[in-house]
């Protein structure tokens, strides 16, 4: 376990990415501001899943360019990059071979931006992990969470896991290159045979890492905090702290939110100087790339990192 944990213990420092259907409108429904992060649009608006899947069909970010952002990471310092490959929504952000509604088959994009951030990866020295929504599907009539749109025919949540989430889980571990980190999200009440199903996958690949959020009976490889810096570091546990760069996980549009290079800068050190690593989301556009807020305080944090690490 410690070999395979090294390079994460060394890294100090990841990009997070919550980029999806919902970032064509920056969270807003029908020019409606919800509450919450924008990725959680589908749910705050009680979107029926018909109704959403037309965001899908328009999702088009052709200003992406998978070299330039993992640039970004990288120049900032960053040693790793876990994106949402797919979250609560329910769209896979890859080319999957379990579900049509997915970037490549359900939109005018068809691009694979798994792929795409996999090999732009490789290629510039950044381990890639991947987040995924292993039990939250709003869109899947088994996936847990969807409690709003009566029209779907309910199915079990086995044949979710089965049918969706075990093919796409085990799809993205073995044809998006080495992978580092497996990114679970929301545990929720599922079958032992389920939670076995999806746990049995990530020890087929014996480097990956897994935080605490498969399930309660899975602590993985380290512990998960959101948002907040622990006052002091749990003990015997390696532990990452996710914070969104501004106030939403999701691009939200008008969001003011941008917490200050300084702060950020601090943050660093703190969890750093506390053993653990901390994990800062930004939030690409329906356009594919970021704002400038972010793009400034990434170079900001870079010019940092270059005068004060060792490497
Ligand atoms: C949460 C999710 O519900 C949020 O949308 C976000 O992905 C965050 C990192 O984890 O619990």
């Amino acid at each position: 376990r410690d070999a395979r944990m090294s390079w994460w213990r060394e890294a100090k420092f990841g990009m997070f990415v919550h980029w999806g259907v919902y970032s064509t409108t920056g969270g807003e429904y029908k020019g409606q501001k919800l509450p919450n992060s924008a990725e959680w649009m589908m749910n705050r608006g009680k979107i029926p899943i018909a109704e959403y899947e037309q965001y899908a069909a328009q999702f088009n970010p052709t200003k992406f360019d998978a070299d330039e952002f993992v640039a970004r990471a990288k120049n900032a310092g960053m040693k790793y990059l876990v994106i949402t490959a797919k979250h609560h929504d329910g769209f896979s952000m890859f080319g999957s071979h379990a579900s049509p509604y997915n970037v490549v088959d359900a939109t005018p994009f068809g691009r694979d931006i798994m792929k795409e951030l996999s090999e732009a990866c490789q290629k510039q020295g950044i381990r890639l992990g991947f987040y995924y929504s292993q039990a939250q599907d709003w869109h899947h009539p088994g996936g847990i969470g969807n409690n709003w749109d009566k029209t779907i025919e309910r199915v079990s949540n086995d044949e979710y896991v089965s049918q969706k989430a075990v093919p796409e889980v085990r799809q993205l571990l073995t044809e998006y290159g080495p992978i580092g980190i497996f990114w679970w999200d929301t545990p929720r009440k599922m079958s032992e045979e389920s939670f076995n199903s999806l746990h049995s996958l990530t020890k087929l690949i014996p480097d990956v890492i897994t935080n605490d959020r498969l399930g309660d009976d899975f602590p993985g490889d380290y512990k998960t905090f959101e948002r907040q810096i622990p006052r002091e570091a749990p003990v015997g546990k390696d532990w990452e702290v996710c914070m969104p760069i501004s106030g939403s996980w999701g691009y939200k549009l008008g969001d003011t939110d941008f917490k200050s290079t300084t702060t950020l800068v601090r943050n660093l050190i703190d969890i750093a100087s506390k053993g653990g690593n901390y994990l800062l989301n930004v939030s690409p556009t329906g356009e594919g790339t970021l704002l400038p807020q972010a793009i400034e305080r990434l170079e900001q944090i870079g010019e940092w990192m270059s005068v004060n690490s060792e490497s």
